[in-house]
């Protein structure tokens, strides 16, 4: 029996590692001080009833957030252990295997548990406001969306403590992630907490696309919808498209590891290079799916702190909708070297060059619009106008990337790896980090800090450049990437110095971003205009943060910038609108005329339809949470007691049919009325 007690502690617990009984402790202790504070406090029912069971667009967008930011940490974490092992040669501060387990625990929580529910905490809280909806087409599969992906993120964290951590790289690719070369449950953490997030990932995008196309306000057009949404829309295609491949390329191995099936095993007739495929057939357009959202961003910034209309919209739209079809066009681009020939090789090169193009469209857009504005540089345009350059030298290290002969030089060099952290963080995290300050105040009714984002901007921007140039040039001089340790006469060393002290410098500047957010929640200056940046777009005409049914009165739009162009109609009743920079003195004069109905005062007020909220998202969820461990330690009967209890939800809901009801007129009143909307 204690043999068999050891034996299952040794598989269970990872053991050995003195910074892994460090992650145990803090664990154990930061859980323990939830527990106590909910309890102490009291506030288990108030969690439940306001957060767990809640159906409401911006509350769900919220907790995205929070997942975002804390898995940027984790991830964040792991990024400073990997430059702390790498700043000088022959380090002994990490294992070899627990490298391996970091680089692939980091690349794979920060495209799918950073980026992804970041993208997403931005469509919750903006995408309905801007066109003028009461929440998502479907809010009860949003919560389940967001719980599915919780709770896959929540699979994939605890690996590191329990069972251990994949260590196969964030792609994964067999043989060396199959049964053969990767023992232990690590993979398999890595498969299903992917698969289970990955149906709240589709659900999100099917949300999105249904919301967005049917639920706009009357009156807004396609082509007067923000281009934020726009950029929504994109993604949401290119999620549906994208993620059954690899759901597929998931499933597969995961039947080679636990069913002995050999799809990627070449000795028995299978073949790695089609995971290969399938991986990048979702992978590459899944780049797309995190940086488009972070453009529409951009566009929004732009032209609200600029007081400019947005240049060349019906080209923004056009290049977003390039970039849709493009993107599935160059996915061999990761792969090369492959051996497909010069054929194959040539089409995705040209491919992966031309998807420049319609990205410099949007460059010079963005140029374009702040091109005789009158600039406010407060920290939403700060991270944007941040953005620009790195995504700039971004683009110009893809496209050398993409000339496929000499791609088998940098392949798999840290010339790679710079290049895709130049546009990732450079798109990515800065656009996120934008649309948090920007939306912020919708959210929360408060500002965030304005001096405090400028430390936490300089630091991380400069951080940046200091961590990440150093790594083209280490490509050019041979260093490869996922290696722990390298001899000390390569003439990498000061170079790997330099970018250890950039990725320092970075974390100092999420520390002051997280300064920021803790320091507003008590002092923040309060948003009592509900547009504070003198916005352009529908979410600006509400108080903040909006009510939970959002619009009192579903807005009739007339133009695009329709709350733009509403506040004009207002503002400039008597002077004469032509000369005001940036509006179309065509569609104000238009709008003026129906300015009586555009505005929120108009026509009476009727009780509004809303979705109940449910407790059984968070239940469907959990039970995925359990089919998926059981899967993870091969414990079959507790993988077919997580699948009944899936089922089970799933039925009982179907028998539901009292799932919404009406909020009445005296309520919306005495609501409007209090924010001093009566
Ligand atoms: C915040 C600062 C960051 C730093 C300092 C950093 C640093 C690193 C380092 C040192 C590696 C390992 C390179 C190697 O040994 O091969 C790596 C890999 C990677 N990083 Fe980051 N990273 C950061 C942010 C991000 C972000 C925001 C993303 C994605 C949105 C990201 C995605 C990845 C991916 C996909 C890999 C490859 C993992 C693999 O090889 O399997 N990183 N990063
Ligand atoms: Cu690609």
């Amino acid at each position: 029996m204690p043999a068999a007690l050891t034996n299952f502690a040794t598989h269970f617990f990872v053991l050995g590692d003195p910074l892994i009984y460090g992650a145990d402790a803090s664990i154990i202790i930061v859980s323990i001080a939830i527990l106590f504070v909910l309890t102490y406090y009291k506030k288990w029912g108030w969690l439940w009833r306001e957060w767990l069971t809640t159906v409401d667009h911006k509350k769900i967008g919220i907790m995205y957030l929070i997942a975002a930011l804390l898995m940027f940490f984790r991830g964040g974490v792991d990024a400073i252990l990997m430059r702390t092992q790498l700043v000088w040669p022959g380090m002994h501060f990490l294992q070899s295997e627990h490298y391996n387990q970091i680089f692939t625990t980091h690349g794979t929580i920060m495209i799918l548990f950073m980026a992804m529910p970041f993208i997403f905490a931005m469509f919750n809280i903006a995408v309905p406001l801007q066109i003028g909806a009461r929440d998502v087409a479907f809010p009860y599969l949003n919560a389940i969306s967001f719980w599915m992906f919780f709770f896959g993120a929540m699979l994939l964290n605890i690996s590191f403590v329990i069972g251990g951590s994949p260590d196969a790289g964030w792609v994964s690719y067999p043989p060396l992630a199959g049964p053969e070369y990767s023992l232990g449950p690590g993979e398999n953490f890595y498969l299903l907490a992917l698969q289970i997030s990955g149906i709240g990932s589709m659900g999100t995008g099917i949300n999105f696309f249904v919301t967005i196309l049917k639920m706009r306000a009357p009156g807004m057009t396609m082509m007067r919808v923000p281009l934020f949404t726009w950029s929504a829309l994109a993604a949401s295609i290119l999620i549906i498209l994208a993620f059954p491949a690899l759901t597929a390329a998931l499933a597969l191995l995961l039947f080679d590891r636990l069913a002995g099936a050999h799809f990627f095993t070449m000795l028995a007739g299978g073949n790695p290079m089609m995971y290969v495929n399938l991986f990048w057939v979702w992978g590459h357009p899944e780049v797309y799916i995190v940086v488009l959202p972070a453009f529409g961003v951009f566009s929004e910034v732009v032209a609200t702190f600029s007081r400019k209309r947005t240049f060349g919209y019906a080209s923004m739209v056009a290049s977003m909708m390039a970039i849709v079809v493009l993107s599935y066009l160059v996915w061999v681009h990761h792969f090369f070297t492959m051996g497909a020939g010069p054929g194959v090789n040539s089409f995705f090169a040209l491919a992966s060059m031309i998807i420049g193009i319609p990205t410099g469209v949007k460059v010079f857009n963005w140029l374009f619009t702040m091109y005789r504005g009158r600039i406010r540089m407060t920290a939403p345009m700060l991270w944007t106008v941040g953005f620009i350059p790195n995504f700039a030298i971004g683009g110009a290290t893809g496209v050398m990337l993409a000339v496929a002969p000499a791609d088998y030089q940098y392949h798999n060099s840290y010339f790679l790896i710079a290049h895709f952290h130049q546009v990732l963080i450079g798109g990515v995290v800065y656009g996120m980090i934008a649309g948090m300050y920007y939306w912020w105040p919708k959210m929360f009714g408060h500002m965030l800090d304005e001096r405090w984002a400028r430390h936490a901007f300089w630091w991380f921007n400069i951080g940046f450049y200091v961590c990440f140039v150093p790594q083209y040039l280490l490509g050019f001089m041979g260093m490869t990437r996922r290696i722990y340790v390298y001899p000390a006469n390569m003439g990498w060393n000061t170079l790997n110095l330099v970018s250890t002290v950039g990725a320092y410098m970075m974390g100092l500047g999420f520390i002051f971003l997280v300064v920021d957010v803790v320091y507003s929640v008590f002092r923040g200056q309060r948003d009592k205009t509900g547009d504070p940046w003198d916005g352009r777009t529908l979410e600006w005409s509400l108080p903040s943060p909006a009510p939970h049914y959002n619009f009192a009165r579903i807005p009739v739009v007339t133009s695009r910038d329709a709350w733009w162009i509403m506040k004009e109609a207002r503002r400039k009743d008597t002077t004469d609108v032509s000369t005001t920079p940036g509006v179309d003195s065509v569609s104000v004069t238009k709008s003026k005329q129906n300015a009586p109905q555009t505005l929120a005062q108009a026509g009476k007020l009727k009780p509004i339809h809303m979705p109940k909220d449910s407790g059984r998202p968070f239940i469907l969820s959990l039970c995925f949470f359990l089919f998926g461990w059981g899967l993870v330690f091969e414990w079959y009967w507790l993988a077919i007691i997580g699948l009944l209890g899936v089922l089970t939800t799933l039925v009982l809901r179907s028998f539901e049919t009292d799932t919404s009801y009406h909020i009445p007129v005296e309520e919306i009143e005495k609501t409007e009325a209090a924010y001093g909307r009566a």
